[in-house]
């Protein structure tokens, strides 16, 4: 049947802060999911040092993620800390998928270190989380998981073959990661709802960066960028 929008329901929607934000960022989310990290991923070209870059950063990048969350949670409203504790237990599962493919990979974790890129990121994370508002950090945590879900999905719509990496490819267009994406979407126009120009500045700004540090973390892989010194 056909759900009958009455206008004012139907501006609100048009008008989701989470919709803001996405058009705001739309150039930088272009060139996220144009990324040759991306599209070479999906051809089955991408080498095989190039993905065990992203591997070894993301597996750190993912570490670190949950005392980010864990922060957000310590500012969090009562109901809201449920389903973020929901997503520690599903970060420290995506660990365990991340030792079980490195390890059938050949790939070691012993004693490997952050990249300047994925370092900067996880700090400014942390620095959000600590020192901003709930919700400012809540809006970095959407744009983290919006920018994986769109590019990964990028990665399987244009797949023709099996990937030696389908376990990634399958674990961030997941039914479930993308109920979770539209729940944090959800939830960050609610949060929104209510708030003062000055704060939405705010969040469009962490978001606009989130998106940015995204972009550079597929550069970071591509040109296995390091510590020049
Ligand atoms: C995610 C990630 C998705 N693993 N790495 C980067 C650089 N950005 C986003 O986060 P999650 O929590 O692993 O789904």
């Amino acid at each position: 049947m056909k759900k009958i929008v009455s206008p004012a329901e139907g501006i609100s929607h048009r008008n989701s802060f989470h919709e803001h934000l996405l058009a705001t960022a739309r150039p930088i989310w272009g060139a996220i999911l144009s990324h040759p990290f991306l599209a070479s991923t999906a051809d089955g070209t991408i080498s095989e040092d190039v993905f065990k870059t992203w591997m070894v950063q993301d597996y750190l990048f993912v570490r670190e993620e949950i005392p980010f969350l864990g922060v957000l949670i310590s500012k969090a409203p009562p109901h809201l800390r449920p389903p973020l504790a929901d997503a520690v237990v599903t970060l420290n599962r995506e660990l365990e998928l991340f030792r079980e493919q490195a390890n059938a990979a050949g790939i070691s974790f012993d004693g490997i270190s952050m990249s300047p890129t994925c370092h900067a990121y996880i700090q400014f994370l942390m620095a959000t989380a600590y020192g901003r508002s709930f919700e400012q950090g809540f809006t970095l945590l959407y744009g983290v998981e919006k920018a994986y879900l769109d590019s990964w999905v990028r990665v399987k719509s244009r797949q023709r073959s099996r990937s030696p990496w389908q376990a990634f490819i399958d674990n961030w267009t997941s039914d479930a990661f993308q109920d979770y994406v539209a729940w944090l979407a959800e939830t960050l126009d609610a949060l929104a709802t209510g708030k003062s120009e000055a704060d939405r500045a705010n969040m469009e700004e962490l978001f606009l960066l989130a998106a940015r540090y995204e972009y550079l973390f597929w550069e970071m892989a591509a040109r296995g960028k390091t510590w020049p010194v």
